[in-house]
């Protein structure tokens, strides 16, 4: 084995302020700047490897190097996945929980999602026409949290959807906020996880019911490793990691309303009925733009790659969005190119806005499919319905984790068609 080299290392004491300032573009502007995949710096006080790039996410994800614990701030795992859910767990543990989600993910559920979709968008619409205007992308959280609860099978009284869409919602929205907001959406996720845990009580107790197969049941009777139930707080916390990120997909649909804005001559396309490239737009909608930055890992043994070797406990930044704009595996990277996908194989470690690897082996998100097929079937939907797009700040600040064009897409004169 060669001798370790120096990796290049960001002089001074802490960046986070950096990181918080540059956001999605921190890693990738200093590998461009030290002309390397692999860098040393300090956030939080704490060394850190910053990697990018389709070897660099596949020496993460592969082999089990790496942990998730301890590897995202803290603020981060409470407020989007919480103690004890899948996230944290590693090994044998994690694959057996792990498969309880994947087996949502049958070749009825996924499309499912979609109609499901479609029918609440359309009783949305009906009550927009005639109306002012519509901020999409809040107006998605309710639509979405609607087709989540369906989709899952839990059983929420109509009257608590928009308390749980406001919770849901406020998850993701400040899931990379410090300070006030953040405690409020701390508090938001604590009456969604009692409201949740409650429902699994009553499911449990017989006295609510969940069609066989639906999340809802699956979950609530799921038998961890050791054979028991989950305790009923556990249950919430995954069907929680369920239900918030359906609603973080509005963000992707607001996106792909973009898109379409700037792109009319998909939206006439997909209007026509022509459907042949609708799955490498949205592909090209998760590539291009901002969501998930970057995924911590902390090495669970001893390694080495690009020359760096990593001790037990050592602490990794994957850059998502750097890889997803990485221009030797995507030319133009900047340019929204579907065409990019056509006849796309598909490729575990380039395109990786919901994670890299292997999804049963590894914590790639097991939410990709469903992901798409709602993104499918609201860019019909937008193709579909009218609406103006009044004039409005669009742009999207990079140092805005998650970010959103600024204005979050507002829209009027809306009408059916
Ligand atoms: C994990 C992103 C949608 C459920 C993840 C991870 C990312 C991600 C980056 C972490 C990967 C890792 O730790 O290596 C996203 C984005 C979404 C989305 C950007 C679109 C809005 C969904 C959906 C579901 C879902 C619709 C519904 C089932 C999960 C779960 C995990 C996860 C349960 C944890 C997996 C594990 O630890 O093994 N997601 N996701 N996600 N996602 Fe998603
Ligand atoms: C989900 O709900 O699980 C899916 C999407 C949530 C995306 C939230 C983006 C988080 C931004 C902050 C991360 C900071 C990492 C150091």
């Amino acid at each position: 084995m060669p001798t370790a080299h120096a990796i290049p290392e960001e002089p001074g004491l802490d960046h986070s302020l950096a990181l918080l300032q540059e956001g999605y573009t921190y890693i990738s502007r200093r590998c461009d700047r030290f002309n390397s995949d692999l860098f040393l710096t300090r956030i939080m006080l704490t060394p850190v490897v910053c990697l990018r790039g389709a070897e660099a996410a596949r020496f993460v994800y592969e082999g089990e190097r790496f942990t998730r614990r301890g590897a995202m701030p803290r603020s981060v795992l409470l407020l989007l996945q919480d103690v004890g859910s899948v996230q944290t767990l590693d090994g044998a543990a994690h694959r057996h929980r792990k498969a309880m989600f994947l087996s949502l993910m049958t070749p009825d559920a996924i499309p499912r999602i979609g109609t499901l979709l479609a029918g609440h968008w359309r009783d949305a619409v009906r009550r927009w026409e005639g109306g002012g205007e519509v901020v999409l992308l809040d107006a998605l959280a309710e639509i979405l949290t609607r087709t989540a609860c369906d989709w899952a099978g839990l059983p929420v009284p109509d009257a608590d959807i928009p308390a749980l869409s406001a919770e849901l919602a406020a998850m993701v929205e400040n899931a990379g906020s410090l300070g006030p907001s953040y405690l409020v959406a701390l508090r938001l996720r604590r009456r969604a996880e009692r409201r949740v845990r409650h429902l699994v009580e009553r499911l449990r107790a017989a006295e609510l019911e969940a069609p066989p197969g639906s999340a809802a049941l699956t979950i609530a009777t799921h038998r961890d490793t050791d054979g028991a139930t989950l305790p009923a707080g556990i249950a919430a916390v995954e069907l929680l990691n369920i239900l918030r990120p359906i609603v973080a997909v509005g963000r992707y649909i607001t996106f792909a309303a973009l898109a379409l804005h700037r792109h009319p001559e998909w939206r006439e396309r997909f209007a026509q009925g022509d459907e042949a490239d609708l799955e490498p737009f949205v592909q090209e909608v998760r590539r291009l733009y901002p969501f998930f930055p970057m995924i911590g890992g902390r090495a669970r043994q001893a390694l080495r790659w690009g020359g760096h070797d990593f001790a037990p406990g050592d602490w990794v930044l994957l850059d998502l969005h750097g890889t997803n704009h990485d221009p030797r595996l995507w030319p133009e990277p900047d340019r929204f190119r579907p065409e990019r996908f056509r006849g796309w194989q598909g490729n575990p470690y380039t395109l990786v806005p919901q994670g890299a690897g292997d999804v049963a082996a590894t914590h790639r998100c097991p939410g990709e499919w469903i992901t798409i097929a709602l993104m499918k079937e609201a860019v019909r939907q937008l193709c579909r319905m009218r609406y103006t797009v009044p004039p409005q700040d669009l742009s999207i600040s990079l140092s805005q984790m998650p970010a959103a064009p600024a204005s979050r897409f507002v829209i009027g004169a809306v009408r059916p068609n």
